[in-house]
């Protein structure tokens, strides 16, 4: 008999129709219901994506059957078995029923992973809290991956991606030198900064590595998707940098939205709509890189890091 180790795989979560729009945006909003405004404003987002569908259900389904398949070919102990669980921070099944899933198969120990590389205690770190909390009641000794942002097969399947819009660039006969890459991730209030959180030198330590292996000099980091609240979040957002470097004159821009590794309403929304709809009001080129979901270089980086975890004890 083989020792199951429990894998909880989590990811944000998404509607699963339009109906249920408002009780995910509930559910982010800690329980606070959005006004009807918000609301329509919310739905219509997703309306625009692809006619409303959500695409992120699908792609997490994906990369955890994916990451089983990889644990799979790399475990290293024929004594154990990875099992792979699906925990959702804003939707079902919640973070808390893929804990619960685990403690009905009779499993004792577990490793947790987000699908989102670097660590911030507003992100990452309130998955992690979530599913301790859930395993200490359950009696399962977990640990957890907080981040993996520097991890070299990350790194190459980033690089890969930059590459590869880099060059359909210079096959449309832009000077590859010419482009300027814009890193960017989903903003957090401010206040981040005064808690020590290594979210924003995580991000820039992900850019640099990538702008060296693509070598790339021309690049920057901004931010993107920033809540609606009345605090201050981290800027400049990507709209007001495309601006700037319109006055900048510079007219090939690809984006590269390395803190998501899926797509979803932030990249096929905030990017692919919101920003290349400011990017076209002042003529300018730009490009998306394509998302992660499944590329196999990520599902390694994630079946490496879960048992590198899982070796450490
Ligand atoms: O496609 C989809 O259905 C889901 C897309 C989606 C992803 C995502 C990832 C992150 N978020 C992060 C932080 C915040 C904070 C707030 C916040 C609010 C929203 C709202 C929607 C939404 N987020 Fe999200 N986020 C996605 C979607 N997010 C919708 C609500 C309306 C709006 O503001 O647009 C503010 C919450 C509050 O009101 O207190 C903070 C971070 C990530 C990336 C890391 C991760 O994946 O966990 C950080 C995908």
């Amino acid at each position: 008999m083989k020792t199951k180790i429990g894998v909880l795989v989590m990811s944000y979560g998404t509607p699963e129709s339009l109906e249920q729009v408002e009780a995910y945006y509930t559910h982010i909003r800690r329980g606070r219901a959005p006004s009807a405004e918000q609301l329509q404003e919310l739905t219509d987002r997703y309306k625009a994506i692809v006619g409303g569908v959500f695409p992120l259900r699908e792609n997490t389904d994906r990369q955890v059957k994916n990451v089983q398949e990889a644990l799979g070919r790399n475990n290293p102990d024929p004594n154990v078995e990875f099992v792979c669980y699906q925990g959702l921070k804003h939707a079902a099944p919640f973070i808390e029923d893929g804990v619960e899933a685990m403690a009905r198969d009779g499993i004792q120990r577990g490793i947790g992973v987000v699908l989102a590389p670097h660590y911030s205690v507003m992100s990452v770190g309130s998955y992690i809290k979530r599913a301790e909390e859930k395993a200490q009641e359950l009696g399962i000794q977990m640990d957890f991956v907080e981040s993996y942002h520097l991890h070299p097969l990350l790194i190459k399947a980033l690089t890969n991606r930059v590459t590869a819009k880099l060059d359909l660039f210079e096959e449309a006969g832009a000077d590859r030198a010419s482009v300027r890459v814009l890193f960017s991730a989903h903003s957090l209030p401010e206040r981040i900064l005064e808690m020590g959180d290594p979210y924003v030198d995580q991000l820039m330590e992900t850019s640099k590595a990538i702008a060296e292996q693509a070598g790339v000099g021309s690049w920057q980091f901004t931010w993107q998707s920033a809540g609606r609240t009345a605090e201050p979040w981290l800027g400049p957002d990507i709209l007001d940098t495309l601006h700037v470097l319109h006055e900048e004159q510079v007219e090939y821009v690809l984006s590269a939205p390395i803190g998501f590794v899926s797509d979803h309403l932030e990249v096929l929304y905030d990017l692919d709509i919101e920003a290349q709809a400011v990017a076209r009001e002042l003529d300018m080129r730009l490009q998306r890189t394509d998302s992660l979901n499944s590329d196999p270089l990520y599902m390694e980086t994630l079946s490496d890091v879960v048992i590198s975890r899982w070796k450490k004890g």
